[in-house]
């Protein structure tokens, strides 16, 4: 029988992110088996660390990944795992790895994977499954993965001892190819141990991941935009995820001070541009959304820079030409584009300014008189002598450095946070905008400190959404994880509770039970306070705070500024 032998010697860093690279899963020359190949595909797309629960079908895969050098992080549940992976994936463009047993485990991960579809972002999930003679008949705990995870994953698939290093080069592949999004792989339990036959084993897995195409010319096609630009009377940037991922931050900033336009952004894509930039023109679809639109309806030509429209709440308003400058063609046609630049979208964005002639179109200035207007509405309703739900953001980010990473979860506070939240780089704000599945902030902050252990994490939950995944708090102090986790306490899910009462019904089924964090967080290994003062808080925050596990701060808001605004 022919032998598989591992591949030759690969470097011991990542040539493109400088991560060290785990140990080789087996010596040279040494026989293989189908995890052991996964793992090695994985380390070499930069893979450090897999999210995820176990079951039988998982264990070969989980030896591979261990003698492999990986960290295994034991979400306590596969959703919230599967979302720390998705965490993984938006903060390092490479794919988050999560892990699941068949049946009640798959069908767990699918809020996750769902999660990773709508925020476009990289991602491999892997749910172990029953034997392959047993899986077209046997019916305990077995799911068909296929149809299970085909309405929200880029691609589901098997692995088998004669596939499986072809399927990680597609699926590696396909979960970064644009628009990032998950690859579902099914590991049946005879295939996870078996011994690797497949004959492309031989090829260099890097390939896997080969830098984004350069299918821009930079010519006629972007000096006609200077041309728009310049017969514009009021042009602007509505710039989203898309150009995060392509790394446009400097070309953005460069685009938006030489032809002198405003820059809104979409939610996922706070800090493409810095919020204290001078043409930095406010967050779409937050808090103050009318406002932001208005400020939009009011230009009458939009560049379109990376916006993905899975962020958009609402049908497209606007009336003015657009130009479509994306990695990807406007195939949604939720906006028509009058043009379509499709390629790497620094490339494109570099051209235009290359290619700019004049003044720029808009003063400082007026900009600035615009972010004031926006700011003094953000702060519609506060109540004087309460704990505005605005005073615990402002709060906060005045308490954090500039490098702080920020994760919202999903509700009424995420609105405020997302307008509110001064983001000064790419990145820094960690939300998912595109499922918004509420329990997302707690496991994205847990792997935002995993990564970056130098840069302080404050994770913004709401008190519905804590409920949710408030177990993870045990994971995040037995990781040692210094986390600053802010609870919006309103003993409502409010976001819904509001919409009741703009129908005038009564809040009914959309009252929690308040929850004395005090007392929950040292349970769970972590610090607790509550505080009910704008005052309270900002001890709270300046009091010295343990360095080896989270401090829960539950800040008792008076909600009636989520009244006014919503
Ligand atoms: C998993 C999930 N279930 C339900 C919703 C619908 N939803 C959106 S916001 C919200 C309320 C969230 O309550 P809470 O976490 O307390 O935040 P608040 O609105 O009170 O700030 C709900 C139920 C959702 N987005 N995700
Ligand atoms: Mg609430």
């Amino acid at each position: 029988m022919r032998r598989t032998r591992i591949l030759g010697a690969y470097p011991s860093k990542c040539e493109d992110c400088g991560a060290e690279r785990p140990t080789r899963p087996a010596p040279q020359g040494a026989v293989v088996n189908v995890s052991e190949v996964m793992v090695q595909y994985l380390a070499e797309a930069g893979t450090r660390h897999i999210f995820g629960y176990p079951g039988d079908p998982n264990i070969e895969f989980m030896e591979a990944a261990r003698r492999a050098g990986m960290q295994f992080v034991l979400g306590r549940r596969e959703g919230t795992a599967g979302l720390m992976a998705e965490a993984y994936g938006f903060l390092t463009g490479r794919p988050g790895v999560c892990m699941s047993t068949l049946g009640p485990g798959s069908s767990n991960l699918v809020n996750a994977v769902a999660s990773a579809w709508l925020d476009r972002v990289p991602m491999i999930a892997i749910s172990g499954q029953i034997e392959r003679k047993r899986e077209q008949t046997f019916t305990h705990q077995v799911l068909d993965h296929n149809r299970l995870f085909a309405p929200v994953s880029k691609w589901t698939t098997h692995v088998a001892p004669d596939t499986v290093a072809t399927v990680m080069r597609k699926a590696l592949r396909v979960a970064m190819a644009e628009r990032p999004g998950p690859v579902h792989i099914t590991t049946p339990a005879d295939v996870v141990g078996a011994e690797a036959l497949d004959a492309s084993i031989a090829l260099p897995p890097l390939n896997a991941l080969p830098a984004m195409p350069q299918l821009f010319a930079a010519d006629a096609a972007a000096a006609d935009v200077p041309a728009r630009v310049r017969a514009a009377r009021r042009p602007a940037v509505l710039a989203g995820i898309a150009a995060q991922r392509a790394g446009a931050q400097g070309a953005l900033a460069r685009l938006a001070e030489t032809l002198g336009v405003p820059v809104v952004v979409s939610p996922m894509a706070k800090g493409v541009l810095a919020e204290d930039h001078p043409y930095y023109a406010g967050t779409l679809d937050m808090a103050c959304n009318a406002f932001v639109w208005d400020f939009l309806k009011g230009c009458d030509l939009l560049l379109a820079v990376g916006f993905d429209a899975v962020e958009l709440i609402k049908p497209w308003p606007l009336a003015a030409l657009t130009v479509h400058i994306d990695a990807t063609p406007n195939t949604d046609q939720i906006y028509p584009a009058n043009a379509e630049l499709v390629g790497d979208i620094p490339a494109i964005l570099e051209a235009i300014v290359a290619a700019w002639k004049g003044a720029p179109k808009w003063e400082r200035a007026e900009v600035r008189r615009h972010r004031e207007k926006l700011r003094a509405e953000y702060y519609a309703g506060r109540v004087a002598g309460k704990l505005n739900p605005t005073d615990v953001v402002d709060l906060v980010r005045e308490a954090a450095p500039r490098d702080a990473i920020a994760t919202s979860d999903v509700g009424s506070h995420k609105l405020l946070v997302g307008q509110g939240w001064t983001a000064y780089a790419p990145r820094s704000v960690l939300m998912t905008n595109g499922l918004s599945s509420m329990g997302y902030s707690l496991p994205a902050a847990i792997v935002a400190k995993l990564l970056e252990p130098a840069r302080p994490v404050v994770c913004f939950i709401g008190d519905g959404g804590l409920a949710m995944v408030q177990s993870e708090l045990r994971l995040a102090a037995s990781l040692g994880l210094e986390l600053l986790v802010v609870v919006f306490c309103d003993d409502s899910l409010n976001r819904i509770e509001i919409k009741q009462a703009n129908r005038n019904y009564p809040s009914w089924g959309t009252l929690i039970e308040p929850t004395d964090l005090a007392r929950l967080a040292p349970a769970m290994g972590c610090e607790g306070v509550m505080v009910d003062s704008a005052a309270a808080l900002s001890r709270a925050l300046a009091e010295a705070r343990p360095k080896d596990r989270p401090l829960v701060v539950g800040a008792r808001i008076d909600p009636a500024q989520y009244r006014a605004q919503f």
